[in-house]
């Protein structure tokens, strides 16, 4: 079957000529955390998944960036006030991905990013970094692409980014289409302002498989995988149930079983894939421990050993007495 590659989809909402002009401002995206995860893709290409997901934005916590025209030899790619080298691998994907949209013309562009996301809390930054690069995008060359547009050309440089244009709950539709164009993300109405998010840290070293080779060995050598799309179809039933009825015990155990479920299928993967280390566990034992006596707190997990503790407000104090190294993010602001 002929697939499509993502310059031939971009090609086709741009205009024939493009007119850069550098940023005076930075473009900011959030980062997020699924509760119903993506995990398999269906086109590596375009980033296309095998399942729906959900997830809750950061806040204020994510990247910014902007673009410069540069009379440089070399697109150069600053990170955090750094100039990667050239062939760093994040500075590749930056240029591959603005050159999506360069179409060859002759300029050469500085990329210049920050991201306010606390490393020592082991959060992803792919997600934020490049919704953040597409908004860039947009303003520079001057582009106009509404956001369902910027979610759908987001993800084709990380499929979580899709869900980074948006604050709040957002929902990325997996879509049918051979070109993804119905791939993309949309924030949902509801709102939910005692949550909070307490990451438990327990790694932060870069991690030795990363999302993108570890979900393409999921689906290739797990047979367990094969349940992975009707666990979560209807988890993400559920949470849409558990948001329009604000029941957070429905939430968190949604969210808790998508996340072990999604796992599974890395632990079943050969050879195996395992993220967790003996401090995670503890951490798991420790909160259903709690759980057991009575305090409302449930735990989601991503391709990594830290853990993302969802509960609200009024648990707030206690929880963090339990786990006084643990940072508490506002995901709808403070109330
Ligand atoms: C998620 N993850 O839904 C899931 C849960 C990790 C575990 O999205 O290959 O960096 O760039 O599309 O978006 C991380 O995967 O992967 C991710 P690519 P991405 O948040």
């Amino acid at each position: 079957m002929l697939k499509f590659t993502k310059q031939q989809v971009v090609a086709e909402y741009l205009p024939d000529t493009v007119s850069p002009q550098s940023m005076k401002t930075f473009s900011f995206a959030p980062s997020n955390i699924a509760l119903c995860k993506y995990w398999g893709k269906r086109d590596a290409e375009l980033n296309l998944p095998i399942n729906s997901s959900l997830s809750v934005s950061l806040a204020h916590l994510g990247s910014k960036t902007r673009i410069l025209l540069s009379d440089t030899e070399q697109d150069q790619v600053v990170l955090n006030d750094e100039l990667l080298a050239a062939d760093n691998s994040f500075a590749v994907k930056v240029i591959a991905f603005i050159d999506m949209f360069r179409r060859g013309a002759d300029h050469k562009v500085r990329v210049e990013t920050e991201n306010n996301i606390p490393t020592a809390a082991g959060l992803a930054s792919s997600a934020s970094g490049f919704a953040a690069l597409m908004q860039a995008v947009n303003e520079f060359y001057r582009l106009e692409l509404d956001l369902s547009l910027q979610s759908a050309f987001a993800r084709m440089g990380s499929g979580s980014a899709s869900r980074s244009l948006f604050t709040g709950f957002v929902e990325w539709q997996m879509g049918q289409r051979e070109d993804g164009m119905d791939s993309i993300a949309a924030p949902l109405a509801a709102q939910w302002p005692e949550l909070r998010i307490g990451l438990i840290k327990v790694s932060t070293a870069q991690k030795p498989v990363d999302s993108r080779s570890g979900m393409n060995r999921t689906v290739a050598t797990a047979h367990l995988y094969q349940s992975w799309p009707m666990q979560a179809a209807a988890d993400l039933s559920q949470l849409h149930t558990a948001i329009e009825t604000q029941d957070f015990k429905l939430l968190g155990q949604t969210a808790e079983q998508n996340a072990l479920s999604m796992h599974a299928t890395m632990i079943a993967s050969w050879p195996p894939l395992l993220y967790w280390q003996a401090d995670s566990v503890t951490a798991m034992h420790k909160i259903w421990q709690l759980r057991a006596e009575g305090l409302s707190l449930y735990f989601t997990m991503d391709a990594g050993p830290n853990l993302k503790v969802l509960f609200n407000t009024a648990d707030e104090a206690e929880i963090c007495k339990q786990f006084p190294d643990m940072q508490v993010i506002t995901p709808f602001g403070n109330q």
